[in-house]
Order: C-alpha cells, then sequence, then structure tokens
C-alpha cells in the first residue's frame, strides 16, 4: 500500500511485524514514507497542561505498539532506557530535541556522558534501542509538538537515570488515553518517574 494514510501506515506496519525476523530498516523506511497529516491523528491528539501524553493508537497484534505523543512547551521526558525494545519515533508536528547519553559506566555516582544531541523535524524518524544508548526527549520550543512512536516489543516499564549520578530507577509506563478513550487518570505512584516535570519527580531530578 502507498502509505500515505496514517491507516495505510498501520497496514504496512502489521504486514511488515507478520515476516520472522522483522526487518526494522523496512519498518523505518515505512515510518519515513508517510507524510503527516493532521486529518489522520488530530482527533487523537489531547495535551495536558502538566506533562506529555501518551495516546495508544494501534496494539500492532501484540507485536509492536504506536503511540501518539503529545508534548506541551517545556514538556519532556527522563532520561530513560526502552526495555530491550526497538524505538522509532516520527515527528508529526512541531519540533522535539532528542539528548542521547552513553549508559552509567561502573558502579561509582558519575555523571552521565551525553553522546548527541538534535532537533527533531516533521517528518523525520530516529531510531534507538538499549545497546545504542539512552535518552531524553523534550519539547523546547514555545508550541505545542506531537510525534509517533512504534515499540516493539510493547512494554510496560522501563527504566529513568539521573543526570547527575547515573542513578537508575524502574518506571510504569502509562496511557492517557486507548484509542481516543481515556484510561483511569495517573495515580501519584504511577507517575513518580515518569513525570516530565523533573522538578516535581525525585527520580527525575
Ligand atoms: N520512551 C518515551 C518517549 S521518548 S522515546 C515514552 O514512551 O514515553
Ligand atoms: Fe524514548
Amino acid at each position: 500500500m502507498a502509505g500515505n494514510t496514517l491507516n495505510e501506515l498501520k497496514a504496512n506496519l502489521h504486514e511488515a511485524f507478520q515476516s520472522d525476523p522483522v526487518d526494522m530498516d523496512h519498518v523505518k523506511d515505512l515510518m519515513e514514507r508517510y507524510s503527516s497529516n493532521p486529518a489522520d491523528w488530530g482527533k487523537f491528539a489531547i495535551f495536558d497542561s502538566t506533562h506529555y501524553t501518551r495516546i495508544l493508537v494501534d496494539e500492532g497484534n501484540g507485536k509492536f505498539n504506536l503511540i501518539l505523543l503529545c508534548w506541551g512547551p517545556g514538556q519532556g521526558s527522563p532520561i530513560h532506557d526502552h526495555a530491550d525494545a526497538h524505538c522509532f519515533m516520527k515527528m508529526l508536528d512541531g519540533t522535539l530535541k532528542e539528548v542521547r547519553y552513553d549508559w552509567p559506566s561502573g558502579s561509582n555516582a558519575q555523571e552521565l556522558h551525553e553522546t548527541s544531541s538534535t532537533v527533531l523535524k516533521v517528518n523525520e524518524v530516529s531510531y534507538i534501542n538499549d545497546s545504542i544508548g539512552l535518552h531524553q526527549v523534550g519539547n523546547t520550543s514555545d508550541k505545542g509538538a506531537v510525534s509517533l512512536h512504534l515499540y516493539s516489543p510493547p512494554y510496560s516499564k522501563c527504566h529513568t537515570f539521573k543526570p547527575q549520578t547515573g542513578e537508575k530507577s524502574e518506571a510504569n509506563i502509562t496511557f492517557w488515553s486507548k484509542f481516543g478513550d481515556r484510561v483511569v487518570p495517573l495515580t501519584t505512584t504511577n507517575q513518580s518517574c515518569w513525570s516530565p516535570a523533573a522538578t516535581n519527580c525525585d527520580g527525575c531530578k
């Protein structure tokens, strides 16, 4: 299929994930080929003033999760890993800054080493996995940003890292909504280490 609409992208992804092993270069190509159109994803895009939102748009037959992320100005993630999954991030609107880090080395507290910093623009796709390293993603602009993420296999826990010490904490990852239906609001417990407002989150400082 041409891959020009979000529905075509989803159909193409379902097909790609039927092969074993999955060709991740092909997956990246499919993500790149989709040309962002707010008419496709605008109905799912919801912003929250306190943190970025995660909206599940496709469960990929259990093989991947396709998730829309809406980032208000100044909102961002802690530094995190990806639970041994593949992570593709495609920009749909606005810009996001991605800063990459090496994994902490050794057991002594040490500042994480930054390896790159990139500003991602509409339709660009970035890829990371745990062997490449860690990253932090944030909207450093003064306008909203929307991105489409594919994680395979799907996961619900990852780790966050303190930049100054490399200290690692487990974090639960939650959805703001699934297919447009609001999921139970975040509780203080499951929000603790995944609040992008790093200032009010002990785990993210
Ligand atoms: N991994 C983050 C977004 S940056 S890839 C998340 O799933 O919320
Ligand atoms: Fe990430």
